[in-house]
């Protein structure tokens, strides 16, 4: 396999700084093993360099001024990864930990993942590592206004539709949407997803992330002979895709005992109360910790490591926090505490050991790019309906997010079988991606 490790060698010298980004794309690239031995001429057309290589990055300055008057400064991001199948898409992230490695991992993931959700959308990311963590709704709408102020240049609804992520949900979209319709001077709904249902919002856009991934789990369940009635479930974080995510699967009769946030986690034996999440999480906007203090029999362990959780018996885990939450010993600890699957509702949350090992003892891994698709599909689905000057119905939105992570699933299945990889769902993701963007790109020519 020459030409796999000669790009590798190279992706390695010149991005060697980047470690999330050369993860991302040696996970995709050695899953791609098996369809790159039987296409050697994408070598001729440096096929595996273009696609890993961002059509474009945009980094500027944010400079905004604080409660207290004292001017700071930040950095934001845009990574324009690839457009041959549709407008650039993909969440912004505010998070002290952004920078260009983990934001070209997101953007490089994100292609994949579009590609995967079946509706004409390419692949970008973006963000900034500003930290929303403390800051007053004023502080939140001046950073978003000067983020904006450069960032609508980029950006268009038939150019590239960024939406929420990480530190990135209503209120924020709902901010940068008015300074960018300010800048334009005009009504373009498209321009962002993830907006408020009174100008431009898709019902079900909160709820899909999480409940997309249920949906997939479901199908990757019911393929293998189970289903969520009664399982013990574990879901780490407890923002949009968490709270979701425990929604839909307490809906199938699943009972979630833990979740958590980047100070610590929470178990609960008689089942989360998820009022009570939402109401510390979307309403308060405070620490899970609140919880032990308001459901008696729970308890709160302090965890700056967010690992804890994986130490936790249960029968599913589902990561919906950050990137690389789950290492080989948090692997081990789960599969020795009887969990059969994992289904990842946050971008790489799963290291390269860990996804080794699972899929080594047998564990039905649901990898991201498929199994998380559902929020970008919803947002696809929004700019349908923006494009369309219409809004659908709560249920018309969900039977179509429901459908779309049906046929996702089948894609893998289908793919990972053509290749003769049994359940290996990640290579199976990965292959599917891949076979959509390549016949786009290399119909395009060399651009
Ligand atoms: P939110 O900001 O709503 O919630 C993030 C949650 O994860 C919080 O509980 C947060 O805790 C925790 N978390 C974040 N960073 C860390 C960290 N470094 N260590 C420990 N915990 C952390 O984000 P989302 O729910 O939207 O996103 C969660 C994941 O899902 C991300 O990986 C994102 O990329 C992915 N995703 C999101 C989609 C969406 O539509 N929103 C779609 C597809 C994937 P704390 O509050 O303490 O920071
Ligand atoms: O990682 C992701 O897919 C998202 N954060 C959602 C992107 C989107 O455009 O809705």
């Amino acid at each position: 396999m020459e030409y796999l490790n000669e790009v590798l060698e190279t992706l390695k010298a010149k991005n060697g700084n980047e470690a999330e980004f050369l993860q991302a794309a040696y996970e995709v690239l050695t899953s791609l093993k098996p369809v790159i031995e039987k296409h050697p001429e994408y070598r001729n057309i440096a096929l595996l360099e273009r696609i890993t290589e961002p059509e474009r990055l945009i980094m500027f300055r944010v400079p905004w001024v604080d409660d207290n008057g004292k001017v700071q400064v930040n950095r934001g991001f845009r990574v324009q990864f690839n457009g041959a199948i549709g407008p650039y898409k993909g969440g912004l992230r505010f998070h002290p930990s952004v920078n260009q490695s983990i934001m070209k991992f997101l953007a490089f993931e994100q292609c994949f993942k579009n590609a995967l959700t079946g509706l004409p959308i390419g692949g970008g990311k973006g963000g900034s590592d500003f930290n929303p963590k403390g800051k007053s709704d004023m502080e939140i709408m001046r950073f978003c206004q000067s983020f904006m102020s450069e960032l609508y240049k980029h950006i268009g609804q038939d150019v590239d539709v960024p939406a929420g992520d990480i530190g990135v949900g209503g209120r924020e979209i709902g901010y940068l949407f008015g300074q960018y319709r300010k800048l334009r001077n005009a009504y373009e709904a498209g321009v962002l997803t993830g907006k408020g249902l009174e100008y431009g919002g898709s019902l079900a856009r909160t709820e899909a992330t999480g409940y997309g991934l249920i949906y997939f789990m479901r199908e990757m369940l019911k393929a293998n002979g189970k289903d969520l009635e009664g399982k013990t479930v574990i879901i780490s974080g407890s923002g949009n895709v968490a709270i979701y995510a425990c929604e839909k699967a307490q809906q199938y009769g699943a009972k979630v005992v833990a979740m958590s946030d980047s100070n610590g986690c929470i178990y609960d034996a008689n089942g989360i109360n998820l009022d009570i999440v939402k109401q510390i999480k979307e309403v308060e906007r405070g620490r899970i910790k609140e919880y032990a203090n308001r459901v008696s029999g729970s308890v709160y362990t302090e965890d700056v490591n967010c690992r804890n959780i994986w130490k936790i018996k249960a029968d599913i885990a589902l990561p919906c926090a950050t990137q690389n939450e789950i290492n080989l010993e948090d692997a081990k600890s789960l599969v020795a505490n009887g969990v059969f699957a994992v289904g990842e509702g946050a971008n790489m949350p799963t290291n390269i050991e860990a996804i080794e090992y699972f899929l080594e003892k047998g564990v039905l891994l649901a990898p991201a790019k498929a199994a998380n698709a559902g929020g970008v599909a919803t947002s696809a689905l929004e700019m349908s309906q923006n494009s369309m000057r219409y809004s659908w119905t709560f249920d018309e939105v969900d039977r179509k997010l429901d459908d779309i992570m049906t046929n996702i699933f089948k894609a893998c299945e289908k793919a990972a079988n053509e290749y003769g990889l049994g359940k290996n769902y990640v290579a199976g993701a990965n292959i599917a991606a891949f076979d959509k963007i390549s016949k786009a790109m290399i119909a395009q020519g060399i651009i």
